[in-house]
């Protein structure tokens, strides 16, 4: 039987959010890949680089002796992926090296690199198993015939055979579910405020209750591997998974890792529905957006457990939020009514925020400090401006990029684009500072709080937790 091991590379940066052992989820893209390559014949085993170093994960990849080596590659990761692909080349003969994922799908010539053989664009699971069939059972086969991959065919040329067709619903309710570890996912934590708290949380499970997303924000390079439709699982199929994991692992918190949760309201209610008849309702954080989202929807997913929503809020300002195409999606007035609508319901509010727009002023920059505790959210994260390969933002501001070392697209430590009005990188930094401790040490906000504790004493526990966290990360005192 032929043995294939599936990576996901940890990038090299040191000392913030991105670096791996921050927040070891399971990586759910090569779950999905190892159930559908078992249930086609071939043994494999997933493996995560997580702190471990090139040459340890090397080790380990040696001792398992595999075919063919697939690595699931975000952009941050892309340099290590690259020294990953050369040095298992070197230690295992013959094998194959098959990349995947955002980067891959981005960047079509991520292949020119030498070591990495072929790229996956897209959707992987079909893709992947056409391909290792033909490596490792029928080497004369043409690969231009296979959809979806990408091949160097000399030093600067690649080959793109086209994009595969999505995964259809019904094939997608008849996959297998993803292939999980216990060794994995008992390293999974969901930081930093949630409810279980991290100290109470136990073996946290990635699920996935759609694929894709039919926005277009400028910065998402979402549509390089799912184009722009939106595929849904059967509720009920989510539901047996989750019993399932809940059965096996004794799992009491989930990430539905979905990009746009709420992206069809029937669907969200049907899910709910069927995740409330369940003897324990799980607990569990979703991604939404404000449009579409409503009371009844609110009420619904708290009812089946949901116990955090993420919302990418991006801007203060309408008018970034124009420019990122996001208005329509994001209105402030429409994004904090749904906030407070979370809020009375019982529901944690995380908001995502974007500074260092190509076009950010210092006025623009102290509007946002000026603004920033008008949110009615009770974390918030703030990251740089980052255009990835296959987003809108790449396309349009390539010729601004200020490096082509990937490892600095990593949105929180480093900024990889030129600002048009002379706000530095370190301007920006102390803004995301301030910002920071402008918001955790508001008055108001500590008000709201106390209020949303009096009303859901199960989350205190959640809240001190994450004071001790912002305690020790400075950014409170
Ligand atoms: C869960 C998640 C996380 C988790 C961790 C995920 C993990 N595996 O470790 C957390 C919260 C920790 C996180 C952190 C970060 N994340 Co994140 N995250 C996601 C999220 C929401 C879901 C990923 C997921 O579950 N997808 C579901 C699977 C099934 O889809 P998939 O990964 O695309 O896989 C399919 C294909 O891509 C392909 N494929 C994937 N891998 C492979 C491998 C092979 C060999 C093949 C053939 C095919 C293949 O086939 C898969 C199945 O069809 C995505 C957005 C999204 N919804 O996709 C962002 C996303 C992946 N994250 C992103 C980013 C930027 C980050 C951070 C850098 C943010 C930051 N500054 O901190 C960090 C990096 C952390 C890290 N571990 O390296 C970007 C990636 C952009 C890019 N080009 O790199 C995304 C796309 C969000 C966005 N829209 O911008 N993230």
């Amino acid at each position: 039987m032929y043995k294939i091991a599936l990576l996901e590379p940890s990038s090299d940066i040191k000392g913030c959010y991105v670096h791996a052992g921050h927040n070891e989820f399971e990586p759910i893209a090569l779950g999905y890949i190892a159930s559908d390559l078992e249930t086609k014949g071939f043994k494999v085993e997933i493996f995560r680089q997580g702190l471990l170093s090139v040459d340890q994960i090397i080790d380990h990849i040696k001792r398992y002796s595999p075919s063919i080596l697939g690595l699931s590659v975000m952009t941050h990761a892309a340099n290590s992926a690259i020294k990953i692909a050369k040095k298992a080349k070197e230690a295992i003969p013959g094998i194959y090296v098959i990349a995947g994922g955002y980067h891959p799908s981005g960047d079509i010539n991520f292949v020119l690199n030498k070591h990495i053989d072929f790229s996956v664009i897209g959707e992987g699971e079909r893709t992947f198993s056409e391909l290792a069939n033909r490596l490792l059972k029928n080497q004369n086969a043409d690969f231009k015939e296979i959809k979806g991959i990408c091949f160097a065919v000399d030093e600067n040329k690649t080959i793109f055979t086209g994009n595969a067709e999505r995964i259809t619903k019904e094939e997608l309710d008849a996959m297998p579910f993803p292939k999980r570890s216990r060794d994995i996912i008992s390293k999974a934590k969901m930081h930093a405020l949630m409810y279980p708290p991290p100290n109470k949380q136990h073996n946290v499970v990635t699920l996935l209750s759609s694929r894709g997303c039919s926005n277009n924000c400028q910065f998402c390079c979402s549509s390089a591997v799912w184009g722009r439709e939106v595929v849904f699982r059967n509720p009920k199929k989510v539901a047996e998974e989750l019993k399932l994991v809940v059965d096996e692992f004794g799992t009491n918190a989930f990430f539905f890792s979905d990009l746009t949760f709420n992206s069809n309201k029937k669907h969200v209610i049907a899910l709910c529905s069927e995740l409330a008849k369940l003897k324990e309702t799980p607990h569990w954080y979703a991604m939404c957006t404000a449009t579409h989202l409503d009371e009844e929807t609110i009420r619904a997913m708290r009812e089946a457990g949901c116990r955090k929503v993420g919302f990418g809020v991006e801007s203060l300002s309408n008018d970034n939020l124009k420019k990122i195409n996001k208005l329509a999606i994001s209105a402030q007035e429409r994004t904090r009514g749904i906030m407070e609508c979370c809020d009375e319901n019982g529901i944690l509010i995380k908001a995502y925020m974007i500074i260092g727009y190509p076009w950010e002023t210092h006025d623009s920059l102290t509007e946002f400090h000026d603004n920033i505790i008008t949110l009615p959210a009770d974390e918030i994260r703030i990251s740089y401006f980052t255009p990835f390969p296959g987003s809108p933002a790449y396309k349009k501001h390539e010729d601004i990029l200020t490096t082509n070392d990937w490892s600095k697209f990593n949105a929180i430590k480093d900024v990889v684009v030129e600002n048009e009005n002379g706000v530095t990188v370190d301007r920006l930094a102390k803004a995301r500072i301030d910002a920071f401790k402008k918001f955790y040490s508001d008055n108001a906000r500590q008000e709201r709080i106390a209020k949303k504790i009096e009303k859901f004493p199960e989350f205190k526990e959640s809240f001190e937790e994450f004071e001790t966290f912002l305690r020790d990360a400075k950014v409170i005192q």
